[in-house]
C-alpha cells in the first residue's frame, strides 16, 4: 500500500555501482521533490556523506538501509500511541482541519474502530458551517450504529460540543469523537470558533481533550507545515492524522512534520472505506517508503 511513496528517492538505490558525490547530490533533491524539506534533506544527506567517508559505505543498498534506519529514527522520536482510555468517560477527540482534507470520513472510520471494540460512539456534529456537513455525519453515523448530536445550521459549534459531552455521561457512552468546520468567512473566526470549542470541552471534561487530531491530506506537500502551525497556535495539538497516502502523495510531509514540530502522526488514511485506517507505525513506513 505504501510502496513507491519515496519513488523517486529508491529509484536511485537501485543500481549496483558505487555510491558517488553525485548520487548523494541526487539524493539530496529527489528527497525535497518527494516533500522532505530543504533543511532536513540537506542535514540527512550530509550524515549519509559522512558515514559513506567514515565508514567506507559503497554499496547503494547499505546506503539506502542507512537512509531508511535514520527516517525511521526521525519518526520513532516523536511517536506517540492514541489515547484510548480515560479514568472519567467519555473519551473526548476533537478532530480539526481545513476543508477537505477527510476530517469527517476520518471521524467515521475512528468511530466504527471504537464500535468494532465494544466502546460506544457519540459523534458531535459541531461543523454547523454548512447543512450538507451536518447531513454527511449523519450518514457516517447511521452506517456505523454511532449516535449523533446535531444542532441547526448555522448554530453555535460549542454547544453542540457541550451537549455531546453531557449526553454521552447521561447515556453512558464511551467516546465522543467532534467534527468541526474548516472553512470560515475568515480564518480568524475559525480559530477563534476553535479556541471556544476547545475552552468548553475543557470545562465540561476538567481536563484536555484526549486527542485534538489536526487532519492533512497527504497530497498538499510543503503546505501542511503552514496549516499545522496555525492549528497548533491556536488550539494546540496532539497528533496528525495523514489522509490520502493512498493517492498521488510523496511521503516526506510526515517526516518533516515530525522534524520541524515534533508532533506525532497517530493515524493514516488509505482510501476512502471504513477499514482504510491505520495506526501509524514508523518502522513500516520507512520500510515502506525505502522498499
Ligand atoms: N483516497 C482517499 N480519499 C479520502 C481519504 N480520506 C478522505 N478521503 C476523501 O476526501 C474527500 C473529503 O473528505 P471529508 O471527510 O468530507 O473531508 P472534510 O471536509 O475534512 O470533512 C471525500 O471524498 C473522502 O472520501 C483517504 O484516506 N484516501
Ligand atoms: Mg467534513
Amino acid at each position: 500500500m505504501l510502496q513507491g511513496l519515496f519513488r523517486q528517492v529508491s529509484d536511485l538505490f537501485s543500481g549496483t555501482g558505487k555510491v558517488t558525490d553525485d548520487l548523494l547530490d541526487e539524493l539530496e533533491e529527489a528527497l525535497i521533490a518527494s516533500d522532505v524539506s530543504a533543511s532536513l534533506s540537506s542535514g540527512i544527506v550530509s550524515l549519509l556523506r559522512d558515514a559513506v567517508r567514515e565508514k567506507g559505505l559503497r554499496r547503494p543498498d547499505e546506503v539506502r538501509d542507512l537512509l531508511r534506519a535514520h527516517i525511521a529514527g526521525v519518526l520513532d522520536e516523536h511517536a506517540a500511541p492514541l489515547a484510548l482510555d480515560t479514568a472519567n468517560p467519555p473519551l473526548f477527540y476533537l478532530v480539526v482541519g481545513v476543508n477537505g482534507t477527510g476530517k469527517t470520513t476520518t471521524i467515521a472510520k475512528l468511530g466504527a474502530r471504537f464500535q468494532r471494540h465494544g466502546k460506544k460512539v457519540l459523534l458531535a456534529a459541531a461543523d454547523t458551517f454548512r447543512a450538507a456537513a451536518i447531513d454527511q455525519l449523519q450518514v457516517w453515523a447511521d452506517r456505523i450504529g454511532a449516535e449523533i448530536v446535531r444542532h441547526h445550521p448555522g448554530g453555535d459549534p460549542a454547544a453542540v460540543v457541550f451537549d455531546s459531552i453531557q449526553a454521552a455521561r447521561s447515556r453512558g457512552l464511551g467516546v465522543v469523537i467532534a467534527d468541526t468546520a474548516g472553512r470560515q468567512h475568515t480564518h480568524h473566526n475559525l480559530m477563534e470558533e476553535l479556541r471556544k470549542v476547545d475552552r468548553v470541552a475543557r470545562r465540561e471534561l476538567g481536563r484536555a481533550p484526549d486527542e485534538t487530531l489536526l487532519v492533512l491530506d497527504a497530497t498538499t506537500g510543503q503546505n501542511a507545515l503552514a496549516q499545522t502551525r496555525v492549528f497548533r497556535d491556536a488550539i494546540g495539538l496532539t497528533g496528525i492524522v495523514l489522509t490520502k497516502l493512498d493517492g498521488t502523495a510523496k511521503g516526506g510531509t510526515l517526516i518533516t512534520l515530525a522534524d520541524e514540530l515534533g508532533l506525532p502522526v497517530k493515524l493514516i488514511g488509505v482510501g476512502e472505506k471504513l477499514d482504510d485506517l491505520r495506526d501509524f507505525d514508523p518502522q513500516e513506513y520507512a520500510a515502506g517508503m525505502l522498499p
